[in-house]
């Protein structure tokens, strides 16, 4: 399997490359529930087997949720900073980030290889995974501590947290294990969490500003 995910992140260095990076805001506690299009547009589904950036299927039927296809080569499901107006891109350690959060689905996880929580560094350009089953037709809640024994890099091991200090993309790659059939895999509810401490005052923070006569959160 590594050296499938060592293919996986040579096609990864292109989707880097084809990146506009613009420095992101990373914030905590703000989830993403693709509530709007333009939420879900502002995320991209990127291809393995044919190189293309696709919008994410937006499906909006009383939850909405984006989702993208993915075959054998594989797709990645991933925001940066143009995306979420920018909050899952940028500094993670300085936003007092503890952990990412998400809700993953799988019409068929039989043909999935591999899949992961997988984000691209621009402190040491490296790609970072966290590797999770699906096991069955539900939609699984799942987080990754930012600090987890499990994050890896397929050539250079684990990340150091400085790593998270330059977050460029995030999202979910998913690897096919079936040559010539594809499914979809669908996301809903991404989020940074914040330490204990940063959540109480976030709770104060909004208090104060959502009184009149200040920007919204
Ligand atoms: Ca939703």
């Amino acid at each position: 399997m590594i050296s499938k995910r060592i293919a996986a992140v040579c096609v990864g260095v292109g989707v880097w490359c084809a990146y506009a990076g613009t420095a992101g805001a990373a914030v905590v506690d703000m989830v993403e529930t693709f509530d709007t299009r333009a939420a879900a547009d502002s995320w991209t589904g990127y291809h393995y087997d044919d190189g293309i950036a696709y919008y994410p299927v937006w499906t909006n039927g009383g939850n909405p949720y984006i989702g993208t296809s993915f075959g054998y080569d594989g797709s990645y499901l991933y925001a940066d900073a143009a995306s979420s107006d920018g909050r899952f891109a940028g500094d993670y350690l300085a936003a007092g980030a503890t952990g990412v959060a998400f809700e993953v689905h799988c019409d068929d996880p039989d043909l999935i290889d591999i899949i992961s929580l997988a984000f691209f560094s621009g402190y040491n350009g490296l790609w970072y995974y966290w590797d999770f089953a699906l096991n069955d037709l539900a939609w699984h809640a799942l987080e990754a501590p930012l600090d987890d024994p499990r994050w890896y890099s397929p050539t250079a091991g684990a990340p150091p947290m400085q790593a998270w200090t330059n977050v460029e993309m995030i999202g979910i790659e998913v690897l096919g294990g079936a040559p010539a059939q594809r499914s979809w895999i669908a996301l809903d509810n991404f989020v940074l969490t914040p330490e204990p401490a940063t959540a109480v005052l976030l709770c104060a923070g909004v208090v104060f500003l959502r009184r009149p006569g200040h920007r919204r959160v």
